[in-house]
């Protein structure tokens, strides 16, 4: 979104293996210990933080006027589509992804693979029956799609085939084309795990309980 609209911004990393994100300082401004996070030192006086990828978008799109209509139709589909991302495509993909790439082997998951598969693949054909009509999600490019399409990207490695999505398929080469998307999900892209976490970093990641916020 930020590359999509063209704002100067720092990227602050925050290396959640080593439980950064339950240092006080990130906790204060992302009190559920994920990121993003963002914080916005030119609006408002004292600076506004926002966390939760849905709220960010929100705000980035009411500061710049751009990717959410005014009319309140075409703007509470954007945002009805934007809450089934957030409530939807996105949780069942980060749970593919958790059981896909971390879940350990040795333990049958295949319960949990199974039923986290076909929600995602439930969620493409939702998807795909909604870009029938439309070139992308609510017929303009909006936040709706910025927020769906990342969790896209990884549909091979969670065993998915676009085969019989052609809408999404069309829809997923469109946004490609994008100079922003493209640049968005290629920030800071050296930071990306490529190594299995270590048993540490395991127990921080995987670990947490309420415990873990203990201050
Ligand atoms: N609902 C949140 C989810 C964010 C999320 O799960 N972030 C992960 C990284 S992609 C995280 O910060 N994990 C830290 C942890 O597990 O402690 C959003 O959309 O902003």
């Amino acid at each position: 979104m930020l590359e999509e609209c063209g704002l100067n911004y720092r990227v602050i990393p925050v290396d959640i293996g080593k439980g950064e994100q339950f240092h006080p300082s990130f906790l204060e401004i992302s009190p559920n210990n994920r990121m993003p996070v963002i914080v916005d030192h030119l609006e408002q006086e004292p600076a506004i933080s926002i966390f939760e990828s849905g709220a960010i978008l929100i705000y980035l799109a009411e500061k710049t006027g751009k990717f959410l209509p005014n009319k309140m139709r075409e703007r509470m589909e954007v945002i009805e589509w934007l809450s089934w991302q957030i409530a939807n495509f996105g949780p069942m993909a980060g749970q593919m992804s958790h059981f896909t790439n971390y879940a350990p082997k040795d333990l049958n998951n295949d319960y949990a693979l199974d039923r986290y598969a076909r929600e995602y693949n439930r969620c493409l054909g939702v998807l795909n029956n909604r870009l029938e009509k439309r070139e992308f999600i609510c017929g303009e490019y909006s936040i709706a799609d910025i927020a769906t399409w990342p969790w896209l990207l990884p549909y091979k490695a969670f065993g998915e085939s676009l085969d019989t999505f052609t809408h999404v398929q069309r829809w997923h080469k469109n946004i490609k084309k994008r100079t922003g998307a493209s640049n968005g999900v290629n920030v800071r892209k050296d930071l990306r795990r490529t190594n299995p976490p270590s048993a540490q970093e395991r127990e921080i990641l995987f670990g947490q309980s309420s415990r873990s916020l203990k201050k």
